[in-house]
């Protein structure tokens, strides 16, 4: 049989983990082997998606800095580029903030499955006490004090001080640029060839992505077996993918504003790489059809969209950063915690500064959830309570990133007129028919 792609596989894998914990769960010892059998291998999927986080932050941030020639590449089309594309990026966290503020999914859940959740997640109940504890303790500038670490190790060393490992990255990346090109090619070298590593590692840590997919839906089944809990994961993927058309509404309205292109000539030219990173869940994947498409068909100039749309693809994630502010949240209210505003506001920075770090490949965003957790003080433990249902929203928010790299390049070439009045092509088989 033709090789299923990964995400048939996973959502495979989802499909059979819950048969499989139904059909158990009618027997006594059925919760029990579950709980002791399978549900570690779910535990150890998840570990490994944190393990690579540190490492991933480092990586992808590291070269996407040293990549900018010198610190004039942040000239006028850079920083445009960059600003907007952080613009973006924060419009994006707060749409979702709204959405799930508004609709809280995570409240929808009884106390008893709550109680029963916080218990099997290793979540600890009075979470709102501490963290509005360790809140009051903290000074007005206690957040940016935070950002900086007293020691990189200690820093990595712990997944909540996310934060400070990406001010190190930053930090030394803007090192990398200012020293002499040939003191700096080897360290540059040795930090893409660490990217490529760390990105093979998660294609690997992906390819077992249906087992733990697997294990995680059967555990959850058996563990949390309320109704109502599924009907919150119902709620809370509905959340994302409604925050999610609002941003692929809100890019169409940017680019007919500022670009005076039509909706209709926008999405007709952008859709073939929607597709694809739909089907992929990957930007970097999808990333020379997007440049192909916003060349030849949205009329962006060449060195407007060979600049824009690499970087796009590394640093501005908008669906990402939608989808972790929803599920930071999300898994709060599960666990029953209140989160202050000031939280929330943290949120809009962890998730703007996570959705930069997180690499353009399947799960990315996934894994750089544990950094807006982490700093929100929210239970890690939540990830395995969203995890099952996670590819199908991967596809979503890939398709959401793809077309806000797209619209910025549209707005930044207009921006430098560099965006052709009439495209290379006009219809999407015109390419096909040279
Ligand atoms: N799949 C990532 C991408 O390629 C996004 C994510 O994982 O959130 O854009």
């Amino acid at each position: 049989m033709k090789k299923l792609a990964l995400h048939w596989q996973i959502l495979l894998g989802m499909a059979l983990g819950m048969i499989f914990a139904l059909i158990l769960s009618n027997f006594a010892w059925g919760s029990d082997f579950i709980s002791d059998w399978i549900k570690p291998f779910g535990t150890i999927f998840i570990n490994a998606l944190k393990l690579i986080a540190v490492p991933l932050i480092l990586a992808s941030l590291i070269k996407g800095i040293s990549d900018l020639k010198d610190i004039s590449q942040l000239s006028k089309m850079g920083f445009r580029t960059i600003s907007i594309y952080i613009m973006t990026t924060v419009i994006a966290v707060s749409v979702g903030l709204v959405i799930v503020n508004l609709v809280e999914p995570g409240n929808t859940i009884s106390e008893d499955t709550r109680t029963e959740l916080v218990e099997s997640y290793g979540g600890d109940a009075d979470l709102t006490r501490q963290n509005a504890q360790k809140q009051k303790e903290a000074g007005p500038l206690q957040a940016l004090v935070d950002l900086v670490p007293e020691n990189i190790i200690g820093a990595a060393g712990k997944n909540s001080n996310m934060l400070q490992v990406i001010f190190f990255a930053i930090f030394f990346g803007i090192g990398l640029i200012l020293i002499p090109e040939k003191t700096s090619k080897p360290v540059k070298d040795f930090f893409d060839g660490f990217n490529e590593v760390i990105l093979k590692m998660i294609d690997i840590i992906m390819l077992t992505a249906p087992y733990g997919v697997f294990a995680l839906l059967a555990a959850l089944v058996v563990e949390a077996p309320s109704a109502d809990l599924f009907a919150a994961l119902g709620m809370y993927a509905l959340c994302v993918v409604g925050g999610l058309l609002i941003m692929i509404l809100i890019y169409t309205l940017i680019v007919w504003v500022f670009t005076k292109k039509s909706p209709s000539f926008f999405i007709n030219g952008i859709s073939p790489a929607q597709l694809l990173a739909f089907s992929t869940s990957s930007s970097a994947a999808t990333l020379p059809v997007t440049m192909e498409r916003v060349e030849e068909h949205l009329g962006v100039g060449k060195e407007v969209s060979s600049f824009v749309l690499p970087i796009g693809a590394t640093i501005n994630m908008d669906g990402t950063s939608l989808y972790q502010a929803v599920a930071a949240v999300f898994i709060a209210q599960a666990f029953g915690m209140e989160l202050s505003l000031a939280t929330q506001l943290g949120i809009i920075a962890t998730a703007t500064l996570a959705s930069i770090g997180s690499a353009a490949v399947p799960g990315a965003g996934m894994v750089m959830l544990v950094i807006v957790l982490a700093q929100a003080g929210i239970p890690e433990a939540g990830l395995a309570l969203i995890f099952a249902i996670d590819r199908p929203l991967d596809m979503c928010r890939t398709t959401v990133n793809v077309t806000g790299d797209a619209s910025v390049s549209m707005l930044v070439a207009k921006s430098v007129n560099k965006l052709r009045d009439k495209p290379l092509v006009k219809n999407w088989d015109d390419n096909y028919k040279k």
